[in-house]
């Protein structure tokens, strides 16, 4: 197999960019800020950062609404100093990843702009338009975040369609001239050396509203071959669609090895475990452990050699993981640690996302500290439809996308060293015990641990190249599974609670040699501490 692109070693780091860090000390992390830090990323080990938009936005969804797709919001810098980031970053060895939302645009761009003017106008057909009654939407679907997926503009007397908020009107793909600007504006970026581009919502750009469609649409393939072609098979990038409604079968088109569409993509199986059919993710339920070992096996198997896993626990959509999957509380640092030796020994490219590396964990506000539109308009259309507050509290600490986007804490001064000013989000209170500069220091880190694993994918190549295969499928506590390509093994065992189960794996391990584990002492008693994680390497000979 193959296996020889630059990404399928990489490991890539999710910058977000308004929490990341603040130079300007107006309260909003920028991309100066990001600059001060590449020492920070390159002693981690990373090679590229994902960036979140930071494109000129009247951020009605942090950026994820774009009025101009070739600059950059003032809130953020300038066009210069983009270019210079991805100078400065380059001369670290990290490559900049642009984040792409093409499935719509914001209302403010001037594409929709002229688009809304008259019916006539050139830009009208850009957007999805519906004729129809004032009251009486073409159907009944539903936006993402809350109410009619239609909007009524009375001027022209049409609706026109979104999957998102109002201000984020779709874009209207089968018309061929809104996907060649879309090309030349990829290749424009490509041209100023970006190293690739995440895919916002890709799955959802071949909408058929007319049949109720969004995710998986008919042409959707066709679509991602044709962008392909036109601009990401020019250059030696990374990219990456998140496509929630990816299955393995679906991954295998998107990531193909032949090239023709993506590298992979984001699915969100392992995610959605607690997210009951037909409810809605702020419906609480507990989270299935064999379940997750089932996924991770199956995803893993079935694109062996047939495409390639993206890995990643987080981003700024999802609340922490190790107040997940982990324990938060007492067990914080061994289980943020066993989490990451899970994920990191698995075949796929991993994703890190800001604040992971430290075991940054999920906040529990009042109302009024929230900021994300999700959040908001969920918690306004809970209460009228009669949910106690109560309740919707308790989803929102539990699953609320702020959760993810509290500022970076790089230290224990001033709001966590993020900024000087009030922050446009509430620093976690926990950032005295949880922050960078202590742990940077600290050998016996989360922060350590992290940097231990990239080194590890990039000194043994079983990592990238090695086989799955799952162990104890059947443990309620344990998640072990074993890697193997012609050279080597790897064993990976994880105890995913505060228990202390046998560990009927210790005979194969004691022919191993000891990668990593977080535990400092290690003497392999015959079972397994709370949240211990071991993972063993051997040659074969
Ligand atoms: O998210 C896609 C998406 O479907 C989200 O609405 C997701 O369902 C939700 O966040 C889960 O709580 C992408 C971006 O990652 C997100 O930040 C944007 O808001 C969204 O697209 C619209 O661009
Ligand atoms: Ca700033």
């Amino acid at each position: 197999m193959s296996n020889n692109k630059w990404w399928k070693s990489a490991v890539i780091y999710q910058i977000y960019p308004r929490s990341f860090a603040d130079s300007n000390n107006d309260g909003i992390g920028d991309l100066q800020g990001m600059i001060s830090k590449l020492d920070y990323l390159e002693n981690l080990g990373i090679n590229a950062i994902w960036l979140s938009p930071v494109y000129k936005s009247p951020q009605d969804d942090n950026g994820y609404d774009i009025s101009d797709y070739r600059d950059i919001d003032p809130m953020f810098g300038t066009l210069g100093d983009m270019e210079r980031l991805i100078a400065e970053a380059g001369k670290h060895n990290i490559r900049i990843i642009m984040d792409l939302v093409l499935n719509h645009s914001s209302d403010e761009h001037h594409w929709f702009q002229e688009a809304k003017k008259s019916r006539e106008n050139p830009y009208h057909d850009y957007y999805v338009w519906r004729d129809g009654k004032e009251g009486v939407p073409p159907n009944e679907m539903r936006a993402a975040f809350g109410g009619s997926a239609w909007e009524w503009v009375p001027e022209i007397q049409q609706y026109y369609f979104h999957q998102f908020s109002v201000k984020q009107p779709d874009l209207n793909w089968e018309n061929p001239k809104v996907r060649q600007e879309i090309y030349d504006m990829i290749n424009w970026w490509i041209a100023k050396g970006v190293g690739g581009f995440r895919l916002d919502v890709i799955d959802l750009v071949a909408k058929e509203p007319d049949r109720q469609i969004t995710t998986n649409g008919t042409r959707l393939h066709e679509f991602i071959r044709e962008l392909s072609r036109e601009t990401f098979q020019k250059a030696d990038l990374v990219t990456v669609g998140e496509a929630w409604g990816a299955t393995t079968q679906l991954a295998k088109l998107y990531s193909n090895p032949d090239n023709s569409e993506l590298s992979m993509v984001f699915q969100f199986e392992h995610i959605c475990l607690d997210q009951v059919e037909g409810k809605e993710k702020w419906d609480l339920s507990p989270l299935p452990f064999l379940k997750l070992k089932e996924v991770f096996a199956r995803w893993q198997k079935e694109l062996y050699g047939k495409g390639w896993n993206s890995l990643f626990w987080d981003n700024h959509d999802l609340p922490r993981i190790v107040s997940r999957w982990g324990d938060d509380g007492k067990n914080r640092t061994k289980s943020a640690k066993m989490l990451a030796i899970l994920l990191h020994g698995m075949q796929g490219t991993p994703y890190i996302y800001q604040g992971e590396e430290l075991g940054m964990t999920n906040v529990a506000y009042g109302i009024e500290e929230y900021r994300d539109i999700e959040t908001l308009n969920m918690y306004k259309e809970r209460l009228e439809n009669g949910y106690k507050e109560e309740d919707i509290m308790k989803s929102i600490h539990a699953k609320s996308r702020d959760n993810a986007r509290t500022p970076m804490q790089w230290n224990d001064g001033k709001n966590a060293g993020f900024t000087d000013a009030v922050p446009w989000i509430k620093v976690n209170p926990n950032y005295k015990e949880i922050n960078a500069s202590q742990q940077v220091e600290d050998e016996n880190s989360i922060f350590n641990c992290y940097k231990k694993l990239i080194r590890l994918r990039k000194d043994y190549p079983v990592f990238v190249e090695g086989d799955f295969k799952l162990l104890l499928a059947e443990d309620e506590n344990i998640f072990a599974y074993i890697r193997e390509d012609e050279e080597a093994q790897l064993l990976v065992i994880c105890n995913f609670y505060g228990q202390t189960p046998e560990c009927p794996l210790e005979d194969m391990a004691s022919s191993m040699e000891l990668l990593i584990c977080n535990y400092e002492d290690i003497e392999q008693p015959a079972t397994l501490r709370p949240y211990e994680a071991r993972m063993y390497w051997k040659a074969k000979k």
